[in-house]
């Protein structure tokens, strides 16, 4: 049953064409930016393409990640033999970016990556369809989706694993297929994924268990919050986190998301030497790409619904007091930006 027949333009050329352009690279590179379900299983999948076509890959992350259920997913997987941490690009190997776009981003050195491949699913559709490269960005609900959808075209054999991995990353991505991104493909390829993936991982892995000290981050975030103007609530830990609790602040954004008087929700922190940003709203076309943008410039990113952003604190030494004297000057200057903002 051709499932994907439905909905969406990748055609049999652009997928013949997307197995050209990986079959032709020496060796590929797949960073990973944000280590999440979707970043994992969109880059494990892309890798076994690209192994089904006969070229290796390299999986690396960036940064680190806390997150209860990637922390799950490593074990259960055993992701740390095969997922290294980043230290940049072989000079034999050609870069894919899966889930995101960006090809300067802060958490990879700031370097500028020229990308063969590109597939994502934030910000605005491209297609950049070529003999030398495959950018491809649609807006649907998982880069997984997309991956799932090029290695069916191309009749690759993915194993349980790695079916599993793409479909935990469309179901975290699309909030269990209920976000305002999900499409035809994000459903059509989970329930393709699910014949073969794992029932029992998907349902461990989606009722993960959180530390004693996560709940108390969530429960100072609920605390240390103020709603400014234009319905935007900004919520912050009062102190500093450490590099891998940045994740933490996801939980307290799509609890605080439900608040009746928010319109958007800014859940930051500093971790590590930068202040992340987790931003969420209920309204459908709220244009959270342009605001974040408008708030914390480049290291931003959404899609409808959920986004988030990456500030670099510049010259401040680790773990001296200044780190919080510059968070707090940031959330002044944070609050005239937020007044100074025209929503519709
Ligand atoms: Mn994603």
């Amino acid at each position: 049953m051709r499932i994907f027949d439905r909905s969406f333009d990748l055609t049999d050329v652009d997928a013949a064409l997307f197995a050209a352009v990986l079959a032709k690279q020496d060796r590929l590179a797949i960073p990973i930016a944000q280590v999440d379900p979707d970043g994992i299983g969109s880059a494990m999948g892309l890798a076994a393409i690209a192994r089904h076509l006969g070229v290796e890959s390299d999986v690396m992350y960036a940064g680190s990640f806390g997150h209860p259920q990637t922390r799950m997913l490593w074990e259960t997987f055993g992701l740390g033999d095969r997922i290294t941490r980043f230290s940049g690009i072989a000079p034999e190997s050609s870069v894919a970016l899966v889930d995101s776009s960006q090809t300067k981003d802060a958490r990879f050195g700031g370097v500028e990556l020229s990308p063969a491949i590109i597939i994502d699913h934030h910000g605005a559709a491209l297609r950049d369809l070529t003999g030398d490269r495959f950018h491809y960005v649609a807006p649907c609900g998982a880069a997984s989706s997309i991956v799932a959808l090029l290695g069916m075209m191309l009749s690759v054999p993915f194993d349980s694993e790695t079916c599993t991995l793409l479909a935990l990353g469309i179901q975290t991505d699309t909030f269990g297929l209920t976000g305002i991104s999900t499409g035809p493909m994000d459903r059509a390829m989970f329930a393709s994924l699910m014949e073969t993936g794992d029932q029992g991982a998907l349902y461990r892995l989606s009722r993960f268990s959180m530390s004693e000290r996560a709940f108390s981050i969530v429960q100072r975030l609920l605390t240390h919050k103020a709603i400014h103007g234009h319905g935007v609530l900004v919520a912050q830990p009062a102190t500093l986190l450490d590099e891998s609790e940045g994740e933490y602040l996801a939980f307290a954004a799509d609890l605080l998301s439900g608040h009746k008087d928010a319109r958007l929700v800014l859940v930051l922190g500093v971790a590590g030497d930068t202040i992340r940003v987790c931003a969420r709203t209920r309204e459908p076309s709220f244009p959270l790409g342009e605001v974040l943008h408008q708030l914390f410039g480049e290291g931003s990113g959404a899609k409808p619904g959920s986004g988030g952003a990456c500030v670099i604190l510049p010259y401040v030494l680790r773990g001296s007091r200044r780190r919080d004297d510059k968070f707090r000057v940031f959330l002044e200057q944070l609050e005239e930006r937020i007044a100074a903002l025209e929503l519709p």
